[in-house]
């Protein structure tokens, strides 16, 4: 192929070359061959057998995905939206009989059951059966919270290609994101024009609903994204938090009566949906009961509950918000569903068959979705949590779905996996230094990050003043004591708040206000001048929220190739000897690749393995790293 750049090349062709030719010319050097594809696949899957499955990868069943014939006209929740605007929808959801479901399959489930790890190839597989045989679904949550940043960060996929794929492959039902207010898909605040623009290009790219929270529940930090998913003519649906109990009248912080004050206000932003977000599985049935009923006496847009099962009492609290009168509520195809996740979507629709609550979905082919996830879900074992059973004692320490799958795996990367408990019991503690605040991510991480920062060094909520005087605290704790997260009701606890900050004066006021709005342009150049892309809106945006991670995916792309169209299973696990495996390098373009010997450990410490590439012999050598 060099050669055949160099016979192509105009100078060359008009005989305009010398001995600087080539130098003048390394451009002709980059191509990437098809051999190179080869190679760079090859040495993928060659570190996976010999540095990770060692060989042993596991056996998995291949997932069936069921069988299905698109109908020519598909009307859904998405024809609503588009035919009848937001306002017509949302006239729609209140005519509504039965309790309308969100599936959260592809967005918070596998965020809060295996670390955010499922890859589109997988969801794009069972796209078309969940479009065809999930139509009456209110709404796909499929986008949003740390999806984002693991996408690049893990998976080294785009997730814009995602949310592109996913919409063309599902025409008919609402798209929803969860978005993080001013902290958008990150862990810190935005400057308002990354906000705006972000919304702008999700609305733009498919999505449909924006689940938006503040994580100490602030509006002021919800503002600007509600304002620009109103804009952009699609669904705000602005959250209320949920934490502590309103069942026990002993506590007197997060009670009845905020609530309905918060959802008050929330209404007047002109937000379409009030969600309310129980993210750390914490809205006891009774309770969601007593909630809804309130709510909906005070308010007048439609109510969406979100909540997780860690508590095992998750679907009893979607019954009670149903007989309450909730108008939509999150779940997760059964396979997907319980402990940290949503509850259980095939339970409960079967549960409300012959009630007044009805979903009107058929449990049958519902059922073949569950099943298809159930096959899918072996492969990302790795990546979780070991919870075998829900846990009462979510009660006690608050903490969010996704933060306590990724807790154990935290504490353990700091050498402190035999002090588990001691981290949970120090969450709570270190919830009440903070003055028992609202914990959703991010204001959960900068507890997360400090108890195990409390841990670490030794530190108790009696000795940290002394001791802790000339200990640099964890970003997180220091980016929220210094208002970057926004203002938590009740103010900060000023000893710990100076204790944090050394001096450092904090911020009262919206941090969007102080944060100097982002320069697209240079960023783009940037991009252009630095990566071998045509940046699009989408790449300046990212640069724009995670610049490190997505150009480290950016070069992992570069190096390495493009590897989502490799099963997840090869992505993973790698191959096991005889194994034959099809990746897919181009549309249309094919290698099957079988390896047929891992060979034995050279004096170099290598191993040459053996494939068989569309019929012709490849060798690679890996280094053993064992
Ligand atoms: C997120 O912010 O990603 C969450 O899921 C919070 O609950
Ligand atoms: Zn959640």
């Amino acid at each position: 192929p060099f050669l055949i750049n160099v016979l192509n090349h105009e100078d060359f062709l008009r005989g305009r070359c010398n001995t600087g030719f080539i130098a003048d010319n390394p451009e002709l050097f980059d191509i990437i061959t098809k051999r190179d594809i080869e190679l760079r696949i090859l040495n993928y899957i060659g570190e996976k057998v010999v540095n990770e499955t060692k060989g042993n990868k596991p056996d998995f069943d291949i997932p069936v995905v069921p069988k299905v014939v698109r109908p020519k006209e598909q009307y859904g929740t998405k024809q609503i939206l588009d035919e009848k605007g937001p306002d017509g929808l949302i006239e729609w959801i209140k005519n509504q009989k039965g309790l309308l479901l969100t599936d959260t399959t592809m967005r918070d489930a596998h965020q809060s059951l295996m670390a955010t790890r499922m890859r589109t190839r997988d969801m794009m597989k069972i796209a078309k059966a969940v479009s065809v045989l999930g139509n009456d679904l209110f709404s796909l949550e499929m986008w949003g919270g740390a999806t984002f940043d693991v996408s690049y960060r893990f998976l080294k996929e785009s997730p814009w290609e995602r949310l592109e794929l996913l919409r063309k492959k599902i025409p008919n039902i609402l798209f929803q994101m969860l978005l993080r207010g001013a902290n958008g898909v990150g862990y810190k605040n935005y400057p308002d024009n990354v906000i705006r623009e972000f919304v702008r290009e999700s609305a733009e790219k498919g999505i449909d609903i924006f689940r938006i929270f503040d994580s100490l529940n602030w509006l002021k930090g919800m503002e600007v994204a509600i304002d620009e998913a109103l804009k952009s003519g699609k669904i705000a649906e602005a959250c209320i938090c949920y934490t502590g109990d309103i069942l026990d009248e002993s506590k007197d912080k997060y009670t009845l009566d905020y609530y309905v004050k918060t959802a008050k206000e929330i209404e007047r932003t002109g937000a379409q949906i009030l969600g309310i977000k129980d993210m750390s599985s914490l809205l006891k049935p009774q309770a969601a009961y007593k909630l809804i009923k309130a709510l909906k006496n005070e308010i007048g847009i439609p109510i969406h509950l979100h909540t997780h099962d860690t508590s095992g009492n998750g679907v009893a609290t979607v019954f009670m918000a149903a007989y309450a009168g909730v108008d939509i509520a999150d779940t997760a195809f059964n396979s997907m569903a319980g402990l940290t996740s949503q509850p259980a979507l095939n339970s409960v629709v079967a549960a409300l068959e012959h009630t007044d609550r009805s979903t009107g979905l058929k449990l049958d082919d519902l059922q073949k979705i569950s099943d298809y996830w159930a096959a899918v879900r072996p492969v990302y074992k790795n990546f979780e949590s070991g919870l075998k059973s829900g846990t009462a004692e979510i009660y006690k320490y608050e903490i969010p779905g996704g933060q306590y799958s990724n807790l154990k795996p935290q504490v353990e990367s700091f050498g402190l996996g035999h002090r588990f408990e001691d981290v949970k019991k120090m969450y709570m503690a270190v919830n009440n230094m903070f003055g028992n605040i609202v914990k959703v991510t991010p204001s959960s991480k900068a507890v997360g990050d400090m108890a195990i920062f409390m841990i670490q060094n030794g530190l108790t909520p009696e000795n940290i003043y002394d001791k802790g005087k000339d200990m640099a605290f964890p970003d997180s704790v220091v980016s929220y004591f210094k208002g970057m997260m926004g203002q938590p009701m009740g103010g900060f606890p000023e000893e710990l708040q100076k204790l944090v900050l050394k001096g450092e004066k904090p911020i009262t006021g919206r941090p969007g206000e102080l944060l100097e709005p982002e320069n697209f342009g240079k960023i783009e150049s940037y991009l252009r001048d630095n990566y071998k892309i045509e940046p699009k809106k989408e790449d300046v945006l990212s640069y724009a929220l995670y610049p490190k991670v997505f150009e480290d995916y950016l070069k992992y792309v570069e190096e390495n190739g493009d590897l989502s169209r490799m099963d997840s299973d090869v992505f993973f696990h790698g191959l096991r000897e005889g194994e034959t495996c099809e990746v897919e390098i181009e549309e249309g373009k094919t290698l099957v690749i079988k390896l047929i010997e891992i060979g034995k450990l050279d004096d170099d410490g290598n191993r040459t393995l053996y494939f068989e590439v569309n019929d012709s012999t490849r060798a690679v050598k890996i280094h053993d790293k064992a």
